[in-house]
């Protein structure tokens, strides 16, 4: 197959999932309302504003890339926690880990004029560490804050690229772009070979790249002080153990002695000893 596979809003996380883990990429489409988008861009404004552009051709010299959203824009929170991409993420991330986290939050605006990013693996960023061809430790969307097209800088992606030598990286011809209107999600994995389209419109590209990767490897967004805790105590509690105040297996995350961090977050009494998982984490999987 060499279309990225659509879905509906309303289609089951299940076949979602089945087409993610065999084609490497999906969309979903309008999943979100074009008002909540509208509420993330107002929210955003002024952070967007002040960000500089990228100082090189991989994060793009006409792109601004923006991110700590979950403290920036508490309409995100809907995004980022969208209950459908958070059970498709589990689907596909659930035999590696007990849990999984959030990765990074970032907007990421093409401008007019910006060439297509070099493709790659969003995997890539743990120190290009070789993983077992056929496991999964990321999954990547991103969200079309404008109609994504082919003219605008749409992301690109290689469908069937999830065990493909690295070399493949070369295939520009085989890239598909992720046409989608705004408020739909393009969703990939971190073996999904990919990158940012070239933008041949007069108009800036907006999109939403949120991340998840399993529980034990690190953040890329350092949460802790994108959102540190005086914002994360504001955030829901599911919201807050994904960002990574709660542990991420049994030994992994906790403060001081041993104490649950979810718990100290929220000033409640602690306990200390290992493997709190069972009441410390959003998203157990076994
Ligand atoms: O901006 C995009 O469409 C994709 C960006 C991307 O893949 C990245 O920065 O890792
Ligand atoms: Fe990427």
């Amino acid at each position: 197959m060499t279309v990225i596979p659509r879905f509906a809003a309303s289609a089951a996380a299940e076949d979602i999932a089945q087409a993610l883990q065999t084609v490497g990429c999906v969309i979903i489409e309008n999943l979100a309302p074009v008002e909540l988008v509208d509420q993330i861009l107002a929210e955003m404004d002024p952070y967007i504003d002040a960000t500089p552009y990228g100082s090189e051709d991989f994060t793009g010299l006409t792109t601004k890339r923006t991110g700590a959203l979950l403290a920036r824009s508490r309409a995100s929170v809907d995004l980022v926690a969208h209950p459908l991409i958070l059970d498709i993420t589990q689907k596909i991330l659930g035999p590696y880990a007990d849990t999984f986290q959030l990765h990074l939050t970032q907007i990421i605006n093409i401008g007019p004029g910006g060439q297509a990013q070099g493709l790659h693996r969003d995997q890539w960023c743990f120190n290009m560490f070789p993983f077992p061809p056929e496991m999964d430790v990321e999954v990547s969307t991103i969200w079309a804050l404008d109609d994504f097209t082919e003219e605008n800088g749409a992301t690109r992606v290689i469908p069937n690229s999830l065990t493909d030598p690295p070399t493949a990286i070369k295939d520009n011809h085989r890239t598909v772009g992720a046409t989608m209107p705004k408020g739909s999600v393009v969703i990939y994995t971190g073996r999904t070979i990919h990158g940012g389209g070239a933008n041949n419109s007069d108009r800036i590209r907006r999109g939403l790249n949120v991340d998840y990767i399993l529980g034990w490897l690190r953040q890329e967004e350092n949460q802790y002080l994108s959102c540190p805790p005086e914002i994360a105590r504001t955030l829901p509690a599911h919201v807050q153990k994904l960002a990574g105040y709660s542990l991420g297996a049994y030994a992994l995350g906790y403060q001081d002695d041993i104490r649950d961090p979810f718990a100290v977050l929220n000033g409640h009494e602690a306990g200390s000893s290992f493997g709190g998982l069972d009441t410390a984490i959003p998203i157990v999987n076994k």
